[in-house]
Formats: structure tokens, C-alpha cells, sequence
């Protein structure tokens, strides 16, 4: 029997290694508490969190408001299945609805699961709106995408380590480089096209911010081939890159919005898919669903986190504090051998270290970082994300990036 009592990091670790499939590469620190900003290891030493969980604690660690609102509904009643009613579904609904803007939601759990609905959706849609003959509907994609890790999805993604060994594969996915509209026009000729799937902004494939009007002159050529614009805002949501969405950098409104991650500030997997009713209604009874969707627990975390959100301005403050940031790190940049180029918008940015793909350099550089007390970890071999908690203030920024950039210092030769 396995007793909480104290671990020490090289003991946890053990444990991991033993019993748990090896299907992470993790940093090696062992955390067992948080707060805001700050994570601590197992013998007591404190982190500024750089990762927030992929971007998933937008509003900090163990937000009181966001706990509270899920103990006191764990205290109620936490799943009814959708085989009955509960009191907060319709309202989670209703407020969700309401704050992005869309007509109805349908609630799942993990950002995959919201971007498989959004790729059912998108197929029934063809079929039975737009008079796709039946298994035929294509849908876009972007190359170096990430929306997670199902079979379908892995299907259409470009990267070895994420589809490798696991087909068959699904069809019905056309990829074509990402922030290139020719190509897009292209894809577009052809019959049968369903949807375009988008990052607004390309997190994993190392924080690819596309040109100005992208987004945009994307969304208006789908609706001259009426096809729909789908962007996934897993991660790019939720203030992340300083508006409430990314896609509001340009007022773009997808046909389909799908979110996940700091939906429920981290603290219980929430994820949904926004659509008006032209969409969302070719989803009958028993057409989807899921045990976990939708239940009281994930409507009230939602409810609060998204409440955090806007009580505390995040997406102002990560529009500001990323400025700044990035402002910083260029001043350093100029003078460095080792740091190419920092890139992002709001809270999301990443450096491209000047090293071969497959050098050690980025990880040994986040070692370095974890020793000096701050916790990051790279993307695709040379490029490291940073990506603090949106309640981060400007004293602490400031403070970080004294970190991040004296750490680098270590490493210019
Ligand atoms: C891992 C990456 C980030 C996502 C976008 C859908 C999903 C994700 C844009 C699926 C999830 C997570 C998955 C997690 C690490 C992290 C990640 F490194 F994998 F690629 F953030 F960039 N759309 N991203 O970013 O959501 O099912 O995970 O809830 O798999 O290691 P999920």
C-alpha cells in the first residue's frame, strides 16, 4: 500500500519508472504543491511555473475560486451521466455560450476528445447540409499540427514520434503548410472539402505565429467555398496569447471554436466545441456523447475559471507582459550567439536556441533553468516555450526573465 506520506524526487521518480508505462520524457523535478505562479518540489525548493501545464493553468495554480466552486460541488453531486438532467449543465451552456458568442455547446472532457466531436461534427455537417456524398468529406489540415493524440487524429499529423506504428491510419485529412494562403486556395478546389483545421497559433510545432490577416483571409476563403473554419484554441485560448481567443486578434469567429485546457483553469479536464445552430443541429440524440461530458463538477470549475479570466483581466495582462518580455529577451538577443530568435503574442513565446534539431542544448539549458529555480521545457528539439500563468505580475516577469537570461549566459561560449 502505497501511503501518501513524504516521497523524496529520486524515490517518486523510482515509483514512475517502475510501475508507470514510459510514455514521457519528463524534466527531472518531482512537485507537490502550487500556487499562482510557483510550483514546489518534493524537498521544498520553489519554481516559477514557465509550462502552466501546456497552458492549461491560465489563471495559476489552485486558484481559490476555482477550488472552492469544485469542492463545494464535490460535496453535492459530481456526475449524473447525461442519461438525466442536472441543475448545472444548462447553465454552464447558457454561460459559455453567451461569453464566446455561439449559439449552442457540446461538452467533452480533453482537448482530443473536443477536437474528434469537431471533426464529427464537421462530417455530418457536409453530408447532410452541404450535399457531400457519404464518406467522402476531406478535411484541411496544417503541416506540424498538434490536436492530440487519437488515432484519427495522430492520422493527419506529420511528426514520427506521434504517428509511428499506429495505423491503419483514418482518411479523409488533406495537409498543406501552415500560414500559406495559396495553398489554401488549392486544397480549396477540390470536391468534397468539409473544414479547414487550424492553430491560430502552432503551439508544439514551436509557437509559430502566422503573418497578419492570415487568420482572416483563411475564414473569408472558406465561407466563399462554404466550407468551415474550425480553430483550434486548445491552448491559444483563454487569454493565452492577449485576447480572450486568439483568432480575436484578427475578430475572426470560427464556424466551429474548440477549447479545452485553462477552460477549467487546470483544476478538472474540461473541453467543448462552439457552434450556432446551422451546425450544432445535426447532432441527434445518441449521435455523441461521452460519460464524463458535461458533468456538474466540470460546468462549475468552467464557470469560475472563465470568471477568473475576465475579474482579473488576464488577456490584458498577458498582452502587456508579453510585450515586455519579448522586448527584454531581444535586447539579450542582439548580443547572443546561442538564442536565434524569441517569437509568440501574449503569454505564449518560445526562443529558437542556435543548435542543431537534434542537440542537447535546449534541454540542458531547462536543467539549468530548473536549478535556478525557474521550470521550462523545450518543444521540438532547439526551441524552448515559455508560457507563464496569466496572474503573473510585472515585478515577477521581470525577475523571471533575470533568470531565464542569466541561465543563458551560462551557455553562451
Ligand atoms: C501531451 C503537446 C502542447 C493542443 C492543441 C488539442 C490538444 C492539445 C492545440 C489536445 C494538447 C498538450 C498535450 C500534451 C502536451 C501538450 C502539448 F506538447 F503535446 F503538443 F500543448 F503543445 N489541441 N496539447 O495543444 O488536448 O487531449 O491533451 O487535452 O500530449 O503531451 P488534450
Amino acid at each position: 500500500m502505497v501511503t501518501l506520506e513524504g516521497l523524496t524526487s529520486a524515490e517518486a521518480i523510482e515509483l514512475e519508472n517502475k510501475y508507470g508505462a514510459h510514455n514521457y520524457h519528463p524534466l527531472p523535478v518531482v512537485l507537490n504543491r502550487g500556487e499562482g505562479v510557483h510550483v514546489w518540489d518534493v524537498e521544498g525548493k520553489r519554481y516559477y511555473d514557465f509550462l502552466s501545464a501546456y497552458s492549461a493553468v491560465n489563471q495559476g495554480h489552485c486558484h481559490p475560486k476555482i477550488v472552492n466552486a469544485l469542492k463545494a460541488q464535490a460535496e453535492t453531486l459530481t456526475l449524473t451521466s447525461r442519461a438525466f438532467h442536472n441543475d448545472i449543465l444548462g447553465r454552464f451552456e447558457h454561460y459559455a455560450t453567451q461569453y464566446f458568442g455561439f449559439d449552442k455547446l457540446l461538452p467533452m472532457n480533453t482537448g482530443a476528445e473536443a477536437v474528434e466531436t469537431a471533426i464529427k461534427l464537421a462530417r455530418k455537417w457536409a453530408y447532410e447540409k452541404k450535399g457531400v456524398h457519404e464518406a467522402e468529406a476531406k478535411i484541411i489540415v496544417c503541416e506540424n499540427n498538434f490536436h492530440g493524440r487519437t488515432t484519427t487524429i495522430i492520422s493527419f499529423s506529420n511528426d514520427p514520434d506521434a504517428r509511428k506504428n499506429f495505423g491503419p491510419y483514418t482518411p479523409g485529412f488533406i495537409k498543406i503548410a501552415y500560414d500559406d494562403i495559396p495553398a489554401l486556395e488549392e486544397a480549396l478546389k477540390e470536391d468534397n472539402i468539409a473544414a479547414f483545421l487550424v492553430e491560430p497559433i502552432q503551439g508544439e510545432a514551436g509557437v509559430y505565429v502566422p503573418q497578419e490577416g492570415y487568420l482572416s483571409k483563411a475564414k473569408e476563403l472558406c465561407e466563399q467555398h462554404n466550407v468551415l473554419f474550425i480553430a483550434d484554441e486548445v491552448q491559444t485560448g483563454i487569454a493565452r496569447t492577449g485576447k480572450l481567443l486568439a483568432v480575436d486578434h484578427e475578430e475572426v469567429k470560427p464556424d466551429i471554436l474548440i477549447l479545452g485546457k485553462a477552460i477549467s483553469g487546470g483544476v478538472y479536464p474540461v473541453s467543448a466545441v462552439l457552434a450556432d445552430d446551422t451546425i450544432m443541429e445535426v447532432i441527434k440524440p445518441g449521435q455523441h456523447g461521452s460519460t464524463f461530458g458535461g458533468n456538474p463538477l466540470a460546468g462549475v470549475v468552467a464557470m469560475a475559471a472563465l470568471e477568473v479570466v475576465k475579474e482579473e483581466n488576464l488577456a490584458e495582462n498577458a498582452e502587456t507582459l508579453g510585450n515586455l518580455f519579448r522586448e527584454k529577451l531581444n535586447v539579450y538577443i542582439a548580443e547572443s550567439k546561442i538564442v536565434k530568435l524569441v517569437r509568440g503574442k501574449g503569454l505564449l513565446n518560445a526562443i529558437v536556441i542556435n543548435d542543431s534539431e537534434d542537440s542537447s542544448t535546449a534541454w540542458d539549458i531547462c536543467v539549468a533553468m530548473k536549478e535556478n529555480g525557474l521550470l521550462a521545457k523545450p518543444t521540438h528539439g532547439n526551441i524552448i516555450r515559455f508560457a507563464p500563468p496569466l496572474v503573473m505580475n510585472k515585478t515577477q516577469l521581470i525577475e523571471c526573465v533575470g533568470i531565464i537570461i542569466d541561465t543563458l549566459k551560462q551557455f553562451e561560449k
